[in-house]
């Protein structure tokens, strides 16, 4: 029996980030905007949240971090129905789109991907492990302990590189990293674990940054959130930027640059419903886009509906005392 609220499954949404401070102090307060993102879409969204800094197991370092804490957190909290990993580099573009729970409703694990990519051509990038969902349930805790197995650090992950550089398309020699061994494992096991993985095109529940951030004025011209596809994207992850420091495919300068852009995309949302903008996309400022106050701001409506929602589980509980006392006083 799922766990449910409202009769939608209750979802955990995890992210985290390193135990240490940044190399840099701007790739703290990115990290910082990315949380607060995530906040937001959370708290609209009747969605719980957990932030993890402490690395649980010392073998399951860099991107095997997740793993151990996706398991320990599905054990410690069988409430949760499903366990939606996101990285920090990760953020949402789409306050108002709400995934397609009912689609997924025979599935167990859910990334963005293409089948003809993965099982087909073996691509490194087939499928995208920077955000994920994992149903609370045996197989899932199965398939992440098959899934760590190239995981520890040293000799292992090493030698693990080495065969999946050998046998998957596109990859650079480097260690084994997460992404690359649910590659493998989904295509060297495709009979034993396919049948429940579900790879997502439809939307962008990963969305690449580098095709999607030039996009935005025109996307802002053009149509309205709540389609999350190339019309309007769900999430925008910073794939390949290094924010803490270190060596990333892109130069840090333009990473941030298009982080700054991307989490104002989405922060106007958020803002709209006060009544504030910012300036550009560009712009850490913002400028009043209504002056209107009211002795009812329980009618007042945002134009993206999220400021009372009626797809927000307490949204019942918080509206209706106070239309009580409303009879009462009258
Ligand atoms: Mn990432």
């Amino acid at each position: 029996m799922p766990a449910t609220v409202n009769g939608k499954p209750r979802i955990l949404l995890v992210t985290g980030s390193q135990p240490k401070p940044c190399g840099n102090t701007v790739g703290d307060h990115y990290l910082l905007k990315s949380m607060k993102n995530k906040i937001d879409y959370c708290r609209l969204h009747g969605i719980e949240i957990f932030f993890n800094v402490a690395l649980l197991d010392e073998e399951m370092t860099s991107y095997w971090a997740k793993q151990p804490l996706v398991r320990k957190l599905m054990l410690a909290h069988p409430e949760v129905e499903w366990i939606w990993w996101m990285d920090s580099d990760a953020m949402f573009t789409d306050m108002v789109f709400e995934l397609p729970m009912e689609k997924y409703k025979d599935k167990n694990f859910i990334l963005h991907g293409w089948d003809q990519a993965v099982y087909n051509e073996r691509n490194w990038v087939g499928l995208n492990a920077g955000v994920f969902l994992l149903r609370n349930c045996q197989w899932s805790l199965d398939i992440l302990d098959v899934w760590a197995t190239m995981g520890p650090k040293g000799t292992i992950r090493l030698e693990a590189g080495k065969l999946l550089t050998k046998t998957l398309k596109g990859r650079p020699e480097f260690e084994a990293d997460d992404q690359s061994a649910l590659v493998y494992l989904l295509t060297t096991k495709r009979d034993e674990w396919g049948d429940k993985v579900f790879l997502e095109s439809s939307y962008h529940l990963h969305g690449y940054w580098v095709i999607l951030v030039e996009k935005y004025e025109e996307i802002m011209e053009k149509h309205h959130p709540g389609l999350g596809d190339d019309r309007w994207p769900f999430v925008t992850h910073f794939v390949g930027c290094k924010l803490c420091g270190g060596y990333g495919d892109y130069p840090v300068e333009r990473c941030l640059n298009q982080m700054e852009r991307a989490f104002n995309f989405a922060d106007n949302q958020i803002l709209q419903m006060y009544g504030y903008q910012h300036r550009s996309l560009g712009s850490t400022g913002v400028k009043r886009t209504l002056n209107e106050y009211t002795a009812h701001p329980l009618e007042v409506d945002d134009d993206l509906k999220l400021l009372h929602p009626s797809f927000k589980a307490s949204s019942s509980a918080v509206l209706q005392p106070q239309i009580q006392d409303e009879n009462v006083m009258f």
